[in-house]
C-alpha cells in the first residue's frame, strides 16, 4: 500500500467557563472546530483552584486583569481540548479570532471570539502560540498523555 506522511500538528484549546455554560454553544464550538477538519484527539472538563490558575498564567502576573482573569477561569467549569491538523497552531488561533471580542467584530466577524467573547477579559477561547507552548499546555493538562503516540496514532489512521 502507498503511504504518505500527513503533516500533523497538536495544539492546546480551552473552551473557557462562559462557553461550557451552555452545553449548546459548546456544542456548536465543537461543530465548528469539526467544519473546519481540525480533528479533536482528547477532551476533558475542568474545574481550576485559584492556585492552579494562577500556575497557567504565570507570565500575566502582575498585569492589571490578572485578578480578573484568574476569578473568570475559576468561576465554572470549562474545557480543555487537544486538537490535531496539519497547521493546528494557526487555524485553532485563526478560527478563535483577535484576544478582544470587540476588536474580533471589527475587523474578523466570523471568528468564534466576535460570535461568543463577552470582554476583553471574558474571551471565551485560549489556544496556544507556538510548538514549545503546545508541549508545554498539553502536558499541563493531560499528564498522561503522550504527544509522540497522539502523532503516530494520527498517522496511522491518516
Ligand atoms: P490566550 O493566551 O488565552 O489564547 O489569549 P491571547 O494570547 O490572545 O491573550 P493574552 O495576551 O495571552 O492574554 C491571556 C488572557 O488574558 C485575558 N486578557 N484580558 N485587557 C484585558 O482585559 C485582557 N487582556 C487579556 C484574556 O482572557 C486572554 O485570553
Ligand atoms: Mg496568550
Amino acid at each position: 500500500p502507498i503511504t504518505h506522511a500527513v503533516k500533523r500538528q497538536l495544539t492546546l484549546a480551552l473552551l473557557k467557563p462562559d462557553i461550557c455554560a451552555s452545553q449548546k454553544l459548546q456544542v456548536r464550538v465543537h461543530e465548528a472546530i469539526e467544519a473546519q477538519n481540525i480533528k479533536i484527539v482528547s477532551q476533558r472538563p475542568v474545574l481550576w483552584t485559584k492556585e492552579e490558575a494562577g500556575a497557567f498564567y504565570a507570565e500575566h502576573k502582575g498585569k492589571f486583569f490578572y485578578d480578573r482573569l484568574c476569578g473568570y477561569m475559576t468561576s465554572g467549569p470549562f474545557q480543555a481540548l487537544v486538537l490535531s491538523s496539519p497547521d493546528a497552531i494557526k487555524e485553532w488561533r485563526a478560527l478563535i479570532g483577535p484576544t478582544h471580542p470587540c476588536r474580533a467584530r471589527i475587523h474578523q466577524p466570523t471568528t468564534l471570539r466576535a460570535l461568543y467573547g463577552l470582554s476583553d477579559t471574558r474571551n471565551s477561547f485560549h489556544g496556544s502560540d507556538s510548538d514549545e507552548t503546545a508541549k508545554n499546555e498539553i502536558a499541563f493538562f493531560f499528564p498522561e498523555l503522550s504527544i509522540d503516540n497522539l502523532l503516530k496514532v494520527q498517522d496511522s489512521q491518516a
